[in-house]
This record gives structure tokens, sequence and C-alpha cells, in this order.
């Protein structure tokens, strides 16, 4: 069977609903193809912190509704070294502010909208193949209920996060790959407990990085710098706690409120960016284009500003045959890609403990921590940096 459409999405994931969100609102049809269900997208624990710009842009397009009236409005953050609390205020500091808000529930504000409105999102589709990249006439092919089925478009957005299959569909020579693995990983847990504090805590510590987030005032989203081939099985709830309390201690006598452990995953630290995101007709965007460790609450941010971009560089294509948006669309969002690789890298560094590391290496990340909780220059930048900048 053939399906014909403008825009083929691959990824029902933040890249690809807001692509076709914004698409619908500039008079383009899309349909988006999703190998998984629509209830498994809709509850995957990610990301939490959007940036100003994200806020504006989920707001503005409409879909910000409940992200308004549900979304945790945070003026700063807390870093903590050296059993000390340091609140960094954004707004003093650079006039903006982070929301929180998890990206599952923008995941399914997306959905909602884009089903509400008419849009086509096929879940559970296998085997997805590009053909036809530089043709000028590509298309998608896939198998739906066990049926080969064909989407043919003139331009295919590949936005299946890292493990997709579009990135692949590249030829090598066509590209470049810049990356850097970190020696550690991230177990994270939400668990049913009230944040016991307002702030999220980036916590640099003896035995290790520790990060205190939150969903809601009933829940709170914890992470911990553990061994990147850590074993889940050697972290039974008791453990995590007893780590979690002792790496965000704080002389004033600070604790977590416990309480049962709802998720518990590991999350691997990398840094990569292909270069073009484009071949042909195919346009990458989010998390099949770059990732960032988690230290800087980047990647969705990411993947949002990626599509704002795209979706007006295929407007312009699509209804006025120009090209220049599309042509320019790698450089212009490979410049923010960059800014965030290196605050991200930059945040990690900062805040982990190496394996290698040596004394020296210790004394220059304490320093550094040091200089930005005392100089409001080098904590305006962190600031600056991490609300993120105003999408162009
Ligand atoms: P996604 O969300 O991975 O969506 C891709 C979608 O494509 C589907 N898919 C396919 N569909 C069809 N055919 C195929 N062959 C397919 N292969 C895959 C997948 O099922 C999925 O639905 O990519 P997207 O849209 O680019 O979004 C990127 C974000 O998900 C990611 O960058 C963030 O989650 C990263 N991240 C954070 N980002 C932030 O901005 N702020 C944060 O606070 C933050 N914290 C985090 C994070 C990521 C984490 N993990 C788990 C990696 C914290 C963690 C722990
Ligand atoms: C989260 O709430 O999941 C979160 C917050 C900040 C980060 C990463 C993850 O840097």
């Amino acid at each position: 069977m053939i399906i014909k459409t403008q825009v083929g999405i691959v990824g029902a994931g933040p890249a690809g609903l807001l692509l076709s969100h914004l698409l619908h609102r500039r008079g383009i049809e899309s349909v988006i193809l999703e190998s998984r269900s629509r209830s498994y997208v809709e509850h995957r624990i990610r990301a939490g912190v959007l940036e100003h710009a994200s806020v504006k842009l989920l707001v503005d397009s409409g879909v910000g509704q409940r992200l308004l009236s549900e979304g945790m409005e945070h003026r700063g953050i807390q870093l903590r070294f050296n059993r000390r609390r340091h609140l960094l205020d954004f707004r003093a500091l650079v006039g903006r502010t982070i929301t929180i808000y998890g990206q599952q529930e923008v995941v399914k504000d997306l959905i909602a909208a884009r089903l509400q409105e008419g849009g086509q999102i096929l879940f559970e589709v296998n085997d997805v193949r590009l053909e036809d990249l530089v043709t000028g006439d590509p298309s998608v092919r896939f198998v739906r209920d066990g049926k080969e089925m064909v989407l043919r478009c003139q331009i295919v957005a590949g936005c299946d996060g890292f493990h997709g299959v579009c990135r692949s569909s590249i030829p090598a020579g066509a590209f470049k790959v810049f990356e850097r693995e970190y020696p550690f990983a991230w177990l994270g847990i939400l668990a049913e407990a009230a944040p016991a504090s307002s702030e999220l805590i980036y916590s640099y510590d003896e035995r290790g990085f520790a990060l205190f987030s939150m969903r809601s005032p009933r829940i709170t989203r914890l992470y911990l710098q553990v061994q990147p081939d850590e074993d889940l099985a050697n972290w039974p709830d008791d453990r995590v706690w007893d780590e979690l309390q002792v790496r965000l201690q704080c002389d004033d006598g600070w604790r977590l409120n416990e309480g049962p452990v709802l998720e518990k995953s590991l999350t691997t630290m990398r840094s990569y960016v292909i270069e073009p995101m484009q071949y042909g007709s195919l346009f990458l965007a989010g998390d099949a284009a770059h990732i960032v460790p988690p230290t800087g609450a980047k990647g969705m941010n990411l993947a949002l500003a990626d599509v704002y971009v795209l979706s007006e560089a295929i407007a312009e294509y699509l209804k006025f045959n120009k090209r220049e948006g599309l042509e320019g669309y790698s450089n212009r969002c490979l410049r923010r890609v960059w800014r965030a690789e290196h605050f991200s890298w930059w945040m990690t560094s900062m805040l982990h403990r190496f394996a290698d590391e040596d004394a020296f290496q210790h004394r220059l990340q304490l320093s550094q921590l040091e200089y930005i909780v005392n100089s409001p220059l080098a904590a305006a930048s962190l600031a600056e940096n991490y609300t993120g900048f105003p999408l162009e």
C-alpha cells in the first residue's frame, strides 16, 4: 500500500512530534512513523528541564496549556560542594528562568494536539528503510500489521533518536562524526517523595556526582554517577538512598525525603555530533544527529530547536520553492549544537569524579566551582548557557 504526504517523519519523540505540529501550523502535511506504541512513548521517563526558549516555542505554537499550569518554573539551581550549598539565581544573573516539565508530558501534549488536528501518527511500525534519498523523490518503506507499506514524500525528517535507522542510511564518506565517551554512567530513580528542595541540586562529592531534581510536588527525580558497566542488581533501593544522602549532604543538616522507588535506570554518557545533519532529501534532527551528556540538561531542548529551524526551512521550500533555508539548515543548527556540546562537556567535566583523576585535577574542579559561586561574571556565563539562547 502506498501513502502520499509532503514530509515523512521517522520517530515520535519530541523532535518528530513538534516538527509535525509546526508543519501543520504552516499548512504542510506530514506522516509520522514510530516503532513503539503510543503508551510506550507517553511513559518513557527522560528529560525534565525546558529552557526559556523551549517553553516560549511550545506556548507560542499552542501546545503550552498544561505546561503553563503544571510546569514548575525555577529561578535557578544549587551547586553543592565541600558540603556547602550555593544558589545560582538565573533570574537575577541573566533575567531568564527554566521550567521543570517531564519530557513524557511534552510528548503527551504533542500527540494529543496532532491527533486532535487530524495528524497521522502510525505507531508500532517495523523495518523502516529509507530509499532514493538523492533522486529528489524519496520514499520510506516499512511494515505495519505484517503488510509492506511505502510512504512517498518530498522530504524525509530523521527524528528517530540516537539508535534509529535514519543516520545509518547515509553512506560512509558523506559525513563526519565527532564524539567523546565518558568513563561513567548515571543511575537514575524516580521516587514517590516530596522534593526536599525547591531548586535542582548539582553536587560534586568525593564519592562522585549526584543530582537532585523533581517532576511534581509529590515526585522526586535523582541521579548518581556510577561505573559505566554498572549492574543495576548491585543497587537495591536502600543502597541508592544511602549513597544519595551521603553525596547530597550539607553542613546545615539538609536531608532528602525518601519514598517508594517507581523507576530505576542506567544512562551512558556520551557526546556525539554528525556533520552535516543532511543528506539529499534526508534531514536529521534531535538525538538522531547529536547527543550530549545529560549534565547540562540540553538534549530535548536541542531537539526542539532543530525542528523549529527545519519547519521554517521546509515551509519555504514547499510553499515558495526557496531552497536557502534547507541548504543552510545544518550550519544554522550546528552553531547552537556546538555551544550545547561544549556546555554539557564542561558541566560534566567539572562535576564528576574521574577514575584516573589525580589530586591536581580535583583541585582544578574545586577551583572552578569556587570561581562560579564567587564571581557573578562566571555565574552569569553558566546561567546564560543553562537557561539557553533565544531561537534566532
Ligand atoms: P527520542 O526522544 O529518542 O525519539 C526518537 C523516537 O524515534 C523512535 N524510533 C523509531 N521509529 C521508527 N523507526 C525506527 N527505526 C525507530 N528508531 C527509533 C523511538 O522509539 C522514539 O520514539 O529523540 P528526540 O525526539 O530527538 O528527542 C531527544 C530527547 O529524547 C533527548 O535528547 C533527551 O531525553 C535528553 N535528556 C535531557 N534533555 C534535556 O533537554 N533536558 C534534560 O533534563 C535531559 N535529561 C536526557 C535527560 C536523557 C536521559 N536519558 C535517559 C538518555 C536525562 C536522561 C537520563
Ligand atoms: C531531570 O530532571 O531528569 C534532569 C534535570 C537536570 C539534568 C538532567 C536531568 O541536568
